[in-house]
């Protein structure tokens, strides 16, 4: 008899293990328990809101929204005697600003947190036990009992329109998946060499030349011939800031912040294409068909004043449209050698006392973070803008590597860390054969989930700068939709368990079982995704 225990726990074991596996959660709650039943949501079910506080109204609206669409029961927001979806503001202790709490029994959801932010999460993992589409099944929430919230406060996706343009409705179905795995930031890469892609009032140009240039999408990145004078600039497009400002609103229901990042001093073709006047040569030209990103064309002059009063201007109607603390500045990869051979240049670096063109770019980014900070704004900016001298206040975002976040977090500065490996997602995924074109590299979804956003070389003191993590999808060869689906699927669902779930719960089988419902939940709503093989690692 006493030989047979160990033989029925043999047996015991994996079955109970099967029964602690999450419910299909990505990314993974800090802690969860499940329990036998379900509450099944049906046309007898109310939301209510507990305390009456007004500024749930949009979460709930939110939950209401996606139950009809699944189910066609428009569910009442009030108070009720039967089923029950409660929704309450309360303190908790340990939960922080974006913790919640959700308990499901049969005859109940409750879902707590200290702020709206936590109760649209606590919802997100209910929506995440729902079929993903309408169909005629119950819908039925396990029972079980969460206490979640996120390791890191900054959890971005990047989204380059500059290089191809993306619809609003293709930029909210972005903000959706990202806010179904609870990533908080969509860095909105609105300025590049190929296209200015944000309405500016006071210079209608930006958008009327910079943002349309000949179309070469037929052939690939690399290969496309620059544009010459005469040609017709005819594919691209922008956001009307009506627009900008709907996608700022429907992020913030989901509690996605959007930063704008408008380009500076270089990467800015577009702009040089529509007010020829603030590069140092003042040559005409259209945007940038493709590559070639050390052009001087592209470039902003730091000698010239009208610059920065332009660029004022700009930032002036860019912070009414966005609420976000931060402005991203871009700052990376700029050609300086062309201001060496301007005299305007050499004035002002004579003027100001500054040794070389470095230290001219840092000139540049510190009066553009003075200005913001007069606007309450804080700059970010990549890491670049640690040469020649960091401006005081700038978060630093670290893609080459780790190196430039780490000096930065060790100079008291705020980093996020978004390195090219393994963060890019603009890279391929899965190997060897049969993806699409991508620019360089191998980003596998292992080596996505493997990554440790704070480096080994940083005190606990120092590892308190690292807000977080970000990947960055630069669209030179995604022209589509679909191929924008492709390469955030599904790296971003092990982007979002790096900065959300506790590092020692990281667990590659447990994801890839959980995985699996997420999947077909992409096939039902027809999201192309990559299905390559995910442990293949070079
Ligand atoms: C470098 S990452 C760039 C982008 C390109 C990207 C392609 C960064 C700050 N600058 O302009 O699109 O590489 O991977």
């Amino acid at each position: 008899m006493i030989k047979r225990i160990p033989l029925l726990l043999a047996f015991l074991i994996p079955l109970l293990a099967l029964a602690q596996e999450p419910a299909g959660i990505i990314p993974q709650p800090v802690r969860i328990a499940h329990h036998d039943g379900s509450f099944v949501i049906d046309r007898e079910t109310v939301i209510y809101l507990e305390n009456e506080k007004k500024e749930l109204k949009p979460a709930a609206a939110f939950l209401a929204a996606r139950i009809s669409e699944l189910s066609g029961h428009e569910l009442p927001i009030r108070k009720g005697k039967g089923k029950t979806i409660s929704l309450t503001l309360e303190r908790i202790e340990g939960l922080g600003p974006e913790g919640y709490t959700l308990e499901v029994t049969p005859a109940r959801i409750s879902i707590k947190a200290n702020t709206k932010a936590g109760i649209v999460y606590g919802i997100q993992t209910v929506l995440q036990t729902l079929p993903a589409v309408r169909t005629n099944a119950a819908l039925q929430v396990p029972a079980m009992t969460v206490t979640d919230y996120p390791r890191f406060a900054w959890r971005g996706m990047h989204l380059d329109v500059s290089r191809h343009f993306f619809s609003p409705a293709v930029v909210k179905q972005y903000i959706d998946l990202m806010a179904a795995y609870k990533l908080n930031t969509l860095h909105w890469h609105l300025v590049d060499d190929q296209g200015w892609r944000i309405e500016i009032k006071k210079y209608p140009k930006l958008t009327e030349v910079g943002a349309w240039r000949v179309d070469h999408t037929d052939k690939p990145w690399d290969a496309r011939p620059q544009a010459r004078p005469g040609d017709e600039p005819t594919y691209g497009g922008y956001y009307t800031q009506e627009q900008v400002k709907e996608i700022v609103a429907y992020a913030a229901q989901r509690n996605v912040t959007v930063v704008p990042e408008i380009e500076m001093p270089g990467h800015v073709a577009s702009a040089i294409a529509a007010y020829p006047h603030l590069s140092c040569e003042g040559k005409s030209q259209l945007p940038l068909t493709g590559g070639d990103y050390t052009n001087m064309a592209s470039n902003y002059c730091p000698g010239n004043e009208a610059v920065y009063t332009f660029l004022e201007d700009v930032l002036d109607e860019v912070v009414q449209l966005f609420p976000s603390q931060y402005v991203h500045i871009g700052g990376d990869e700029v050609d300086k050698s062309g201001w060496k051979k301007c005299p305007k240049c050499q004035q002002r670096m004579a003027a100001e006392g500054l040794a070389d063109v470095e230290e001219l770019q840092s000139y540049f980014i510190k009066r553009m973070e003075n200005y913001l900070l007069t606007k309450k704004r804080r700059i970010i900016g990549w890491d670049e803008i640690l040469e020649g001298g960091l401006a005081p206040q700038a978060t630093v975002m670290s893609w080459r590597g780790e190196s430039g976040g780490v000096e930065a977090a060790k100079m008291g500065h705020d980093v996020i860390m978004t390195p090219g490996n393994p963060v890019y997602f603009d890279q391929y995924q899965a190997g060897p054969e049969g993806e699409p074109l991508a620019i360089g590299g191998f980003n596998t979804l292992k080596k996505v989930y493997d990554y440790e956003p704070i480096p080994k070389e940083l005190t606990a003191a120092e590892a308190k700068h690292v807000l977080g993590a970000q990947a960055n999808v630069w669209a030179e060869y995604i022209t589509t939709p679909s191929h924008l689906q492709y390469m955030v699927l599904p790296r971003m669902l092990a982007l979002a368990e790096v900065v959300w779930s506790p590092p020692g719960s990281r667990d590659w089988g447990s994801f890839n079982r959980r995985l699996q419902p997420q999947f077909r939940a992409f096939d039902q709503k027809g999201l192309n995704y990559s299905k390559g093989n995910f442990t293949v690692d070079i």
